[in-house]
């Protein structure tokens, strides 16, 4: 049977001419005139109509050339990185990184993330140029991020870093530290007078020229400062800081700026990468020998903190900082097992009890410094690990990985790649002590007893 056809629609067939041919006509002059158009306009003037998709690329681009910028360190000033050279080579199998790293030349890349910062940069670059590894081997980078309104960490940065690459920076800090000493009573430095004087003494010991090492000067390889906002809206303030649950989403969120300063700074000639925290009070200058001579693929020291003697009621007055470098423990495995995929454990948090081993309660004052313990976990404040790890992918997990988030997780995953993560429990590095409001409040109230007893004493 033939095909029956409802003669109603327009019927194609070559060898039957097709009903109205006007109309058709016309539609086919219709349509091939807009698709020369479209064509004129895509090939012809390209620049100017970009198809949705593209359009949208082209902006995310454009906003995110705002947020970051590269920064290079001179000795005559700051300014932004131009494009490198043509061609390079590197065999990468002579950047693996010895235990002996100064004596073979390996060059360290220190990275030191910054968010408000600008009360302890002073204090971070006495700090760095305490540094006893040969300048000449530092290449430096900062990432600044989400900073407040007002606050100064991009420029003081800028400024130091111009200073140190120049010579001129001990002088500058001395200068500094000259005029703030003229308003420091009744200021906030008045937390000092009730610190362990023993600890107050080694801190003026290590900020005095008297002591400084004969290279504290001497520039470093090179400095480069990245700025890249994150939307970090987590205040800086210590309890903001501090409330279990901006952990998981805090961590996560250094887990992405942690990662874009490696990405961005390593080079293929580092050997080792060291990362440090900006709120660091007194640290060996050996720091990086001291850590990279035990030749683990990643190394953390011990980090405490000192405390006001009006919050112990008794001496030793200091307190174990970090709890995020510790020993995996059964309790915490089992915890981990029955949380959801997306939950992050938070260490020193009642809400997560793990009974996990710390490096920070494990130490003795007077115990070993060179004992070394296997860790699973790390704390960021000062990690010396080998470059290869983060060229094999090891990274700060910005997500959730074994219930872990940023550097605990980074800790953890080494040890999945196979590497040796360790900790240094009685060689001890000191996070400066920040003087809470209450503590404010309470330095006042103390202060005013004693001027009262004062008066009482010599009317
Ligand atoms: N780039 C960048 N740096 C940050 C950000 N938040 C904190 N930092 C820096 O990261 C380091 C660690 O931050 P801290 O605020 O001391 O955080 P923490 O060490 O986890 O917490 P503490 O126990 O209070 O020391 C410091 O050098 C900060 O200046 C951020 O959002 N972006
Ligand atoms: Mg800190």
């Amino acid at each position: 049977m033939g095909q029956q056809f409802n003669s109603e629609l327009p019927v194609h067939h070559r060898f039957s001419p097709k009903k109205n041919v006007l109309i058709i006509t016309t539609k086919r002059l219709l349509v091939g005139i807009t698709a020369l158009v479209v064509l004129f306009l895509l090939v012809g003037n390209g620049s100017k109509v970009i198809p949705e998709l593209q359009a949208q690329e082209i902006d995310t681009q454009i906003i995110d050339n705002n947020l970051e910028k590269v920064y290079e360190v001179t000795k005559d000033g700051v300014a932004e990185r131009s494009a490198g050279p043509d061609f390079e080579y590197y065999d990468l199998n002579s950047f693996t990184g010895s235990a002996q790293g100064m004596k073979n030349q390996d060059v360290v890349l220190f990275l030191m993330p910054l968010r408000n910062a600008e009360h302890v940069l002073s204090m971070a670059f006495h700090n760095i140029m305490n540094l006893t590894y040969d300048h000449s081997l530092i290449d430096i980078a900062f990432l600044v991020s989400d900073c407040s309104e007002g606050d100064t960490t991009l420029e003081k940065t800028f400024e130091y870093s111009v200073a140190l690459q120049n010579g001129t920076l001990v002088d500058k800090l001395q200068r500094e530290e000259a005029i703030k000493a003229k308003y420091r009573r009744g200021s906030s430095d008045l937390y000092q007078l009730y610190m362990d004087q023993d600890y107050m003494n080694n801190v003026r010991k290590s900020y005095n020229p008297r002591y400084y090492h004969k290279d504290y000067s001497k520039p470093f390889r090179s400095i480069t400062i990245y700025r890249k906002d994150f939307g970090q809206a987590i205040g800086q303030g210590f309890s903001d800081r501090h409330a279990v649950k901006v952990q998981g989403i805090r961590r996560k969120l250094m887990g992405r700026a942690r990662n874009w300063l490696t990405t961005n700074a390593l080079k293929p000639y580092h050997s080792w990468v060291y990362w440090r925290d900006v709120d660091i009070e007194t640290c060996p200058g050996s720091v990086i020998q001291d850590l990279m001579k035990h030749d683990y693929d990643v190394m953390v020291p011990n980090v405490w903190r000192p405390l006001p003697s009006f919050l112990v009621d008794e001496p030793p007055f200091e307190q174990p900082y970090d709890l995020n470098s510790w020993i995996e423990s059964d309790p915490a495995l089992e915890l981990a097992s029955k949380l959801d995929e997306d939950d992050v454990i938070v260490e020193g948090y009642a809400e997560y009890p793990t009974w996990r081993v710390h490096l920070a309660y494990i130490r003795d004052r007077n115990g070993d410094p060179n004992e070394a313990v296997d860790l699973d976990g790390v704390g960021g404040v000062s990690i010396l690990a080998k470059a290869k790890l983060f060229r094999q992918g090891v990274h700060f997990p910005a997500f959730t990985f074994l219930n872990h988030a940023e550097t605990e997780a980074f800790g953890k995953m080494s040890k999945k790649m196979g590497f040796r993560v360790g900790g240094l429990p009685h060689y001890t590095i000191w996070h400066i002590y920040e003087p809470s409001e209450d503590d404010l409040m309470k330095i006042a109230k103390l202060e005013r007893k004693k001027r009262r007893q004062k008066q009482t004493k010599n009317p």
